[in-house]
């Protein structure tokens, strides 16, 4: 039996966490098409016959102006250290950039897996081209993959088995993620909140379970400033009202969600609000 811990590093936006649910072959951590979504590290277990593999996915690295920024980027390069394999992931719809080589300096690269993703998206030309970009980290490995298509995916969990070590199952079987129930349900709260807004809403949004009797669970949806508060409510109600929709069809049936909107003014750049609300 081989196990152990396998971390996704890169830059905001890259796909690391729709990576994580590729590989994990179900949703364990929010995505969305903005940058900075993924707050707090996430751990995914896949099960195999020969193997049990902890992905754990992280927040994008970023050069941080807030409270949060700090804290998230902390977060991302600790869940880089003591694994067994570090992937540093990058988009192959964009060039290989500034923030992506800043990542690459954090890490011991030589050691390294690089996964090059989204290539669903991109020409032929242009993943070659970002392969030999890149072929100038020396990374231990290339794996072009598409965490959208499932393309590449079968053949990088066969090789990152290959790096584990001899070990103990980590997680009892049955367990998918390490993320608690009620985190759970915030963070899909929150990411319909991602779809639905642009600007800098989506960075001032934090969601929190603040009661959870039975099938009746409280969410607080907290916001930096009155004016957004207006804004998450919708005219009527109907922002929250779809946001409620949304969020709860992917719960158990029959489940009471109340969705409730609280303004912490610029709760971001408080670093003692931002370890409050769990990050
Ligand atoms: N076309 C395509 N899009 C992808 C792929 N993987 C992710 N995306 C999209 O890229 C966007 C960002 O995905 P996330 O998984 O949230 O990215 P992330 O790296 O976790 O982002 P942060 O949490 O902000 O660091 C979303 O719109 C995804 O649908 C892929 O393989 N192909
Ligand atoms: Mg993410």
């Amino acid at each position: 039996m081989k196990s152990g811990f396998i971390t996704f590093v890169g830059r905001p936006n890259v796909g690391k966490s729709t990576l994580l649910n590729a590989v994990c072959g179900q949703k364990v951590s929010i995505v969305s098409d903005k940058p900075q979504t993924t707050r707090t590290r996430i751990r995914g277990i896949l099960n195999r016959p020969d193997a049990q593999l902890v992905f754990v996915d992280t927040p994008g690295l970023h050069k941080p102006v807030t409270a949060l920024g700090k804290r998230v980027n902390a977060t991302a390069l600790e869940s880089a250290e003591d694994v067994d394999v570090v992937c540093l992931v990058i988009d192959a719809t964009m060039p290989f950039g500034k923030g992506d080589q800043w990542v690459a300096d954090r890490i011991d690269i030589s050691k390294a897996v690089l996964i090059l993703n989204k290539v669903d998206a991109a020409s032929k030309q242009a993943v070659l081209k970002q392969l030999v970009r890149s072929s100038g980290l020396d990374a231990a490995a290339y794996f072009p993959v598409s965490a959208l298509s499932g393309e590449g995916i079968p053949e990088l969990i066969d090789y990152l088995v290959t790096l584990l070590p001899e070990g103990p199952m980590y997680y009892p079987e049955g367990t998918a993620s390490d993320v608690e129930e009620h985190t759970w349900i915030a963070e899909l709260v929150r990411e319909q909140l991602l779809a639905i807004f642009e600007d800098e809403l989506p960075y001032s949004i934090a969601t929190r379970i603040t009661e959870w009797e039975g099938k009746r669970i409280r969410c607080e949806i907290i916001v930096e400033r009155e004016s957004q508060k207006g804004m998450v409510i919708g005219k009527h109600g109907a922002i929250l009202k779809e946001v409620g929709i949304r969020a709860r069809a992917q719960l158990p049936p029959d489940t009471f969600l109340e969705l409730f909107v609280k303004v912490d003014k610029d709760w971001q750049r408080r670093p003692a609000r931002v370890q409050r609300l769990g990050y």
